[in-house]
């Protein structure tokens, strides 16, 4: 007995520890908000679910070769890979002339493609900027080239109705006063120099280019700026008073103790999830975010000789759509040639993704997570706010029958094809199971089946949507 009252108390004292809420801190720098961004910025943002990420500077000239060299890293981060001097790099600069940046063409293969938002690295690790900036000679006003590339970018993309974000390097192998850890006084006056010198950067770029949408801060892993969480927090309020709207990922910041993207009570710094590069979440996820992704392995920067899995169209969309179907946006990188053209693999790759979007995109613009248990044929999206709901064909089961289960009450109305030909045929087949019957054919490409649910005479929907 006596036993048995101990180990009920043990029981009980241990459950009670686990049931206690983890203490919060008092944070002065951690994040602004804790909801979702409910302004219009942030709901076009949201909505644009597809972009076009461009990786774009001196480092695409060399294309992953350095002095008859092949490295087989990523392209951008030939200086470091290839240690190439301070000198030898400058010499990159000195003949860096993109001729073939053709940025209306490239808006237009954009919009063709289904993107509605592009990110353009205007300043990578390297420290080149690829506008002319006032505080600086590494920039493009001082190439042969001359011209303000990031103006011809921003114009040509939002004439095609693109909406422009700037990826912005905060780590800088070329600036004299970047530090990658404060271990002395010097330092910390260093790298506070850096910081004012990147904040009038910014400001600068949010003046000469006002309809940049946001920023997407990148480098940010360093010692240097995890000491100084601050910094970062009052890099943000700059940029909001300059423009309240603009928008901003999580790599930017950390609090006062050194955490990154989620503050130490882990809670998100930023707009939105800014870490799923190269990989998706695949889950329901509480926060805006946003998937950045390569076409081969791990190449941003152009390299003239891809190795390894390059992705597929379908590999793509089905990335688009797994993104969207989490509530998440997708952005595919493109990484132009030193000249400025845009590689064949890229066009190509562009064109069928354009295909593909153009008859399905319905089920990929401003739609969210449909709050429905996702079935192994592919994957659902919603109308925002409604109660249509679409399915994204990618692995089609040889009966050619789709199912799915479907919350308590919720019913399928009706079912059709999005844009291939046929009938569906929708089953009640047990309580809360629909099978669709489809066209016993062969399916070659993806496809969507557009649902209309309802939740019968239930007073309300099977789910409601926050209004965001
Ligand atoms: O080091 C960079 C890399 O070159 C590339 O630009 C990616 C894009 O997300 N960001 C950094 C690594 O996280």
């Amino acid at each position: 007995m006596r036993i048995s009252i101990l180990s009920f108390i043990l029981i009980a004292s241990t459950l009670s520890l686990f049931s206690q809420e983890k203490p919060q801190k008092q944070l002065k720098y951690g994040a602004q908000r804790i909801e979702k961004r409910t302004d219009k910025a942030m709901q076009k943002w949201r909505s644009n679910r597809f972009g076009q990420f461009v990786t774009f500077g001196l480092f695409s000239v060399p294309g992953g070769h350095w002095e008859g060299k092949y490295y087989p890293g990523a392209a951008e981060w030939i200086k470091s890979s290839a240690k190439i001097s301070d000198v030898d790099y400058d010499s990159i600069r000195a003949n860096f002339n993109p001729t073939e940046f053709d940025a209306p063409g490239m808006a237009k293969m954009a919009r063709k493609m289904g993107a509605k938002y592009a990110l353009i690295t205007t300043k990578f690790h390297d420290g080149f900027c690829i506008w002319p900036s006032k505080y600086t000679d590494f920039d493009i006003e001082n190439t042969p080239y001359q011209k303000d590339l990031l103006k011809e970018f921003i114009d040509a993309y939002n004439k095609e109705g693109i909406d422009v974000v700037f990826y912005y390097s905060v780590l800088d192998w070329h600036h004299p006063d970047w530090r990658y850890d404060i271990k002395n006084k010097s330092d910390s006056l260093a790298f506070k120099r850096y910081w004012d010198w990147m904040t009038n950067q910014v400001e600068e770029l949010m003046t000469n280019y006002p309809t940049v949408k946001g920023f997407w801060y990148d480098g940010t892993w360093d010692a240097s700026v995890k000491k100084n969480g601050n910094y970062t927090w009052d890099l943000m309020k700059k940029m909001q008073e300059i423009n309240p709207r603009i928008i901003s990922g999580s790599r930017l910041r950390a609090d006062e103790y050194g955490a990154r993207h989620f503050d130490s009570n882990g809670n998100m710094m930023g707009d939105y999830e800014q870490g799923w590069e190269r990989k998706l979440p695949y889950k329901r996820m509480e926060n805006d975010w946003e998937c950045v992704m390569t076409v081969p392995e791990n190449q941003w920067g152009y390299h003239s000789d891809w190795r390894g899995h390059v992705k597929t169209s379908t590999e793509v969309i089905e990335m688009i759509v797994g993104s969207a179907a989490y509530g998440g946006n997708f952005m595919l990188n493109f990484g132009p040639k030193g000249d400025g053209s845009i590689r064949n693999e890229e066009v190509e790759l562009a064109r069928k993704i354009g295909n593909w979007m153009d008859e399905n995109g319905e089920m990929i613009y401003d739609c969210e997570y449909a709050d429905l248990e996702m079935q192994k044929w592919g994957y659902f999206t919603r109308k925002k706010n409604t109660n249509t709901v679409y399915m994204a064909v990618f692995n089609v089961p040889v009966d050619k029958v789709l199912k799915m289960n479907l919350p308590k009450g919720v019913k399928v109305d009706s079912a059709e094809f999005l844009t291939v030909s046929g009938d569906v045929e929708i089953e009640e087949a047990a309580k809360n199971e629909f099978y669709l019957h489809i066209p016993k054919r062969k399916y070659r490409e993806p496809f969507v089946i557009k649902l209309e649910l309802s939740s019968g005479n239930r007073e309300s929907m099977f789910y409601v949507a926050p209004r965001i």
